[in-house]
């Protein structure tokens, strides 16, 4: 039994995504981050910093989303969404390491400050930052990504898969890509697949 406790609008879904390329059946325990749920003993005995998501397969249970992603990718998805060899393998590591470290944080501040939050708790300097911080991090995969198609082993890993899934955060809230374009040609790549255009329809 899989179970991944979170909602579908959170960062939660980096792992649904997953789970549907590598087409694993798994049920989601709705958790709402926005109604103290994540903070609820019963949920914290989960996931003891109290932030989604968490999975859980057959009692045994993870938290942070590339740590999870990285075991569903290894678990079930060589040659798919991973690879066995230590150097590419290495190299998905530092691709989701790097997402992890330098984007996902401000490509979320980027949508709550420009759009998600409720407009009174908007603040114009974070989102000022997520702008300048994103920039230089971008401007390496932009460089990574000028003579290839994918971060590793040509071919989609789970490493585009994450980066992919925290920069539409950016892409959806009107990021500004200019002078990015190889980021923006792989971005509409990795958001085209069919498993990710129809997440998005929900
Ligand atoms: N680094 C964590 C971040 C998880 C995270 O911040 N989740 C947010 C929702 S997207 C959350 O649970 N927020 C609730 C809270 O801060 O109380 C991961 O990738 O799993």
């Amino acid at each position: 039994m899989r179970i991944i406790h979170g909602t579908p609008y959170a960062r939660t879904n980096y792992v649904i995504w997953a789970m549907k390329e590598l087409g694993l059946d798994f049920e989601i325990k709705p958790v709402n981050p926005m109604t103290g749920e994540t903070k609820s003993p019963e949920y914290l005995a989960l996931n003891p910093n109290g932030l989604i998501p968490t999975l859980e397969e057959d009692g045994f249970l993870l938290w942070e989303t590339t740590a999870i992603n990285s075991y569903l990718a290894k678990k079930y998805g060589d040659g798919l969404l991973w690879s066995s060899d230590p150097q590419e393998e290495a190299q998905i590591m530092q691709w989701c390491v790097f997402g992890a470290i330098y984007v996902d944080h401000q490509a979320v501040n980027h949508i709550l400050h420009k759009q998600a939050l409720p407009e009174d708790m908007r603040d114009e300097k974070i989102l000022a930052l997520a702008k300048e911080e994103l920039r230089p991090h971008l401007e390496v995969l932009n460089g990574h990504l000028s003579d290839k198609d994918y971060l590793v082993a040509g071919r989609f890993t789970i490493a585009d898969l994450n980066l992919a899934a925290m920069l539409d955060y950016a892409v959806k809230s009107g990021y500004d890509f200019s002078g990015l374009g190889h980021v923006q040609r792989w971005l509409t790549d990795c958001l085209g697949r069919p498993v990710r255009v129809e997440m998005n329809k929900r």
